[in-house]
């Protein structure tokens, strides 16, 4: 790869390896976060190599031990569980690699964390469901405990019962695999068989809220069900604004941006420079009715609406060029 004139070594040079090691790799969102992130690569003149995810916290431990061992200048750890990989993050920053962290807290100081604001996230999306349905109904949750945005999303969803006792959780499910909306799927038809009286889901990932789609469409309740989700893909935007979707909102960013930024962060790192500790990316609510009244159909349509959801200023600097869409 060629180098960027001007640009602080090694970046003046090119060909710098960096590693984007991944918990989870398969889903709309890990997609594109990873194709954000090769693009901003690509543009820095970085050879980025992914290791992809497949949920086993030993096997990223793992990859992060090969991450180390091919000599790379920087690795990005996304997503996965900080007890299996506190110790090697440590050990790279003990080899010199520069390390970011996204969505998952290694508490380390020397490593800085790229994330959603998922408290912003959760209570962009719960406001848009009390909005609509006020404070008083029956919800179902889908929640899977040990992820860091998932938890973070969590607290909210708390404050937001105690603040509203009027809403009662009747049910809780989920599941994090290979086929996340699926295993969903099933699980909310058997919540929706004991609690047929739940009107509101919060289901804050995509894959939760595609699966709880899929569910509710089979058993034919989706007339009197609402699903407040996080993220967004273009798949999901047909979901969302199709005829009669009860998927009726969602608060997300731009995966690909957040890929970007944590390359970017990489990067600052590499170069001497300090990108910050908690690198935020701020989410937006899109509402069904925005997709249908403005004709949204894809994340392209909303990168063009929406300028505060195609792009983030975190992790910039005046030689590090704008990643190209
Ligand atoms: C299992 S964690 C899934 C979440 O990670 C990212 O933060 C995405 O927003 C997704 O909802």
């Amino acid at each position: 790869a060629e180098g960027i004139a001007g640009a602080p070594a090694p970046f003046d040079k090119g060909g710098v390896k960096v590693a984007l090691v991944t918990f989870i790799s398969a889903g709309d969102f890990f997609q594109a976060y990873q194709a954000g992130a090769q693009k901003q690569a690509k543009d820095l003149g970085i050879d980025l190599q992914i290791f992809s995810g497949r949920q086993d916290a030993a096997a990223q431990r793992e990859q992060v031990e090969q991450a180390i061992n091919l000599g790379v200048k920087a690795i990005i750890i996304d997503h996965g569980q900080p007890e299996a990989l506190k110790d090697v993050a440590q050990k790279a920053l003990d080899a010199g690699i520069k390390v970011v962290a996204f969505d998952v807290d290694l508490g380390n100081p020397a490593i800085p964390q790229v994330e959603q604001s998922d408290h912003e996230l959760a209570k962009a999306a719960l406001g848009q469901a009390i909005a609509d349905n006020g404070t008083s109904f029956n919800a179902g949750y889908v929640y899977v405990a040990g992820f860091a945005p998932l938890d973070r999303r969590n607290e909210v969803w708390e404050e937001t019962k105690k603040a509203n006792p009027g809403i009662a959780e009747k049910a809780r499910w989920g599941a994090v695999n290979d086929t996340t909306a699926a295993s969903v799927a099933d699980q909310t038809k058997a919540a929706f068989q004991a609690n047929p009286d739940i009107t509101v889901v919060f289901a804050p990932y995509d894959e939760f809220a595609r699966g709880v789609k899929l569910a509710t469409d089979e058993i034919g309740v989706s007339d009197k069900v609402k699903i407040y989700s996080a993220d967004v893909s273009t798949a999901d935007i047909t979901e969302i604004a199709a005829e009669g979707s009860p998927w009726v909102a969602t608060a997300a960013t731009n995966p690909a941006v957040v890929g970007a930024v944590s390359v970017r962060a990489a990067a600052k790192l590499i170069a001497g420079e300090d990108p910050g500790h908690n690198i935020v990316v701020k989410p937006v609510l899109i509402t069904q009715k925005d997709l249908r009244d403005n004709g949204i159909k894809t994340v392209e349509d909303l990168n063009a609406k929406l300028p505060a959801f195609g792009k983030s200023d975190a992790a910039t600097a005046p030689w590090i060029p704008a990643p190209t869409q």
